[in-house]
């Protein structure tokens, strides 16, 4: 049987792209993309798109009934710097969503779950460099507690009913076709799409605060190669760490500068900084890149000259 793939939060940064490459890859026929609303990119148009507010469990079962689904990713999550000013809400939303997802699988209308985790997991007591896939885990953010909280309700799933969940952290996801939401990392877009339009950005992070970042290609080829490998391969059930490049707001500004040279940077930091300095800087993902071949292909310099070239034409 082939399957059918039901995507929660498909407006989102990485929905958005994701859905147009899973259509590619399983025909658009055979991926359904959700939201809680309407969003307005054209790839809506290429398949079907339910209204699924990723709260309520009964309206995503219908929907999993009514195209047969197989799959779902739960792409529906309020980010780090948002959820500071909503914990409760961001606790609701990032748990109960889950939830959800997982009792469906559990009682066998789906076969495979897909849920994002984050570098978010760590905090300030986590090795900065080199992070360990298995290390200290104490978040100081509402979000990093739903994180490591929702990697544990994968892992109990998996070990007690057999769902077949897979999850990465991801680091930051650069991208230039839909901009990011409430996120620490999302200065790494913003500073993109000012230096081309305005040629200045002021930073809210310190110009030092080095952090895991990744290009959205990389980011789309990770989640899908996790979906699409054999089980017996999955060796981690809580989420993979998953890493490509490295940088500060400096060193991205510098890069940006050898194609814009009269771009300029200045520094504002706010209440995210304290965020960016409890996550770590350069993670291990060793496990991911053993267990199921994960490679990236972007770095720093290639990823700049597609951002700049890309953002600005008629692409978005
Ligand atoms: C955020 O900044 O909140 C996210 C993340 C690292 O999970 N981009």
């Amino acid at each position: 049987m082939s399957d059918t793939i039901l995507i929660l939060g498909a407006c989102g940064q990485i929905g958005t792209e994701l859905t147009q490459r899973l259509r590619e890859i399983y025909g658009s026929e055979h991926v359904v993309a959700s939201d809680i609303r309407e969003g307005d990119a054209d790839f809506l148009n290429s398949g079907p798109f339910e209204i699924i507010n990723a709260m309520d469990k009964e309206r995503i079962l219908e929907v999993v009934k009514k195209y047969k689904v197989t799959q779902v990713y739960l792409m529906a999550a309020m980010l780090s710097a948002t959820a500071e000013k909503i914990p409760l809400k961001a606790w609701d939303l990032n748990m109960q969503s889950l939830l959800h997802v997982l009792e469906i699988a559990k009682e066998k209308h789906i076969q495979k779950v897909y849920w994002p985790s984050s570098i978010a997991v760590f905090g300030s007591t986590s090795p900065k460099i080199d992070t360990p896939q298995q290390t200290v885990m104490e978040p100081s953010t509402v979000y990093g507690i739903s994180k490591v909280s929702g990697e544990h309700w994968c892992n109990y799933y998996h070990n007690k009913f057999g769902v077949d969940v897979r999850s990465l952290r991801y680091p930051g996801i650069i991208s230039w076709k839909t901009k990011p939401g409430g996120g620490t990392t999302d200065y790494a877009v913003d500073i993109y799409f000012k230096a081309k339009e305005e040629g200045k950005y002021e930073c809210f992070l310190e110009e030092e605060t080095k952090l895991p970042m990744m290009y959205m290609e990389d980011a789309i080829n990770a989640t899908i190669q996790i979906m699409q490998a054999p089980t017996e391969n999955i060796k981690t059930r809580t989420s993979y760490n998953l890493a490509a490049m490295s940088f500060t707001p400096k060193e991205v500004a510098e890069e940006i500068q050898k194609h814009i040279p009269e771009f300029e940077i200045s520094y504002k930091p706010d209440f995210r900084q304290e965020i960016a300095d409890s996550w770590p800087q350069i993670i291990d993902d060793s496990a991911a890149r053993e267990d199921w071949s994960w490679n990236h292909s972007f770095d720093l310099e290639l990823m700049t000259k597609d951002m700049l070239s890309n953002i600005g034409t008629k692409n978005n």
